[in-house]
């Protein structure tokens, strides 16, 4: 409770500009579809899902462009065409497939992965621990962006303390357990982390912008992390911002 009471000027002021976006006719900034070989993800530059999949596709040397939408918007930031449901991550593929959730597009990275390029292991039990650290990575995002929605997109006489206070204790309760599974996380020889680092990282990056005071405990193995893999450029161009 205390610790959400402590991010409410950063909610405050992401409602101020929210609002003024929706006032904006501006619908998806536009970034002009230079090649049609080039897969196009659109979505927003706070998402955690986006990013994973931004810097998923960087590691595996995939050029693509993004296009940003903000999904707030009354008319959902005009993503409803490529995604029904209105949400991001949508990857638009070459030959103009729309691919939508985040661990299910970065399967298809890794169906059609060059050799050494993938982000998980193919099987076996290394596939089935990374892949339930992404997902442990993936819930804590999840929360986060529950957590963003009730503070920012629930009318202020609508809000419901005992619930922000339940995101709060599973943002918490999943970072703690993060904390023990990134202590076991190999970092490459290559400089090239794998999916689960990559979705530990995006996770931690997302509290850490969108809820700070949910990342002042200190943790001090997935700060690192986030530290070495920010270091890199794939990491540090995506860095969520509370646009
Ligand atoms: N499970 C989905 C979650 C995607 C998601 O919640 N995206 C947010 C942006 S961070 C969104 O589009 N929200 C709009 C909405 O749910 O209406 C995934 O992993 O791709």
């Amino acid at each position: 409770m205390e610790a959400l009471g402590a991010t409410t000027s950063s909610f405050d002021g992401l409602r101020m500009r929210s609002t003024c976006k929706i006032a904006q006719a501006l619908v998806i900034l536009t970034a002009t579809h230079q090649d049609p070989n080039t897969m196009i993800l659109f979505g927003g530059k706070l998402s955690p899902f986006v990013r994973r999949v931004a810097i998923s596709l960087t590691l595996q040397g995939r050029p693509f462009e993004r296009q940003i939408v903000n999904v707030l918007q009354s008319d959902f930031g005009g993503i409803t065409d490529a995604n029904p449901l209105g949400r991001v991550p949508v990857l638009r593929l070459d030959d103009g497939t729309d691919l939508i959730e985040t661990s299910a597009i970065i399967d298809y990275l890794d169906q059609t992965a060059q050799e050494g390029k993938r982000l998980f292991p193919a099987n076996g039990p290394a596939r089935i621990a990374q892949l339930q650290t992404a997902g442990y990575a993936n819930g804590v995002a999840e929360k986060g962006v529950a957590l963003v929605y009730e503070a920012i997109r629930r009318p202020a006489e609508l809000q419901w303390p005992d619930w922000r206070a339940r995101l709060g204790q599973q943002i918490t309760a999943g970072l703690d357990h993060l904390e023990t599974l990134a202590a076991s996380a190999e970092w490459p020889a290559n400089d090239h982390p794998r999916g689960a680092i990559v979705a530990m990282v995006c996770a931690y990056d997302f509290i850490a912008t969108a809820h700070p005071a949910l990342t002042q405990q200190s943790r001090p193995v997935l700060a690192a992390l986030s530290a070495r893999a920010n270091a890199l450029s794939a990491f540090a161009g995506s860095y969520p911002l509370m646009t």
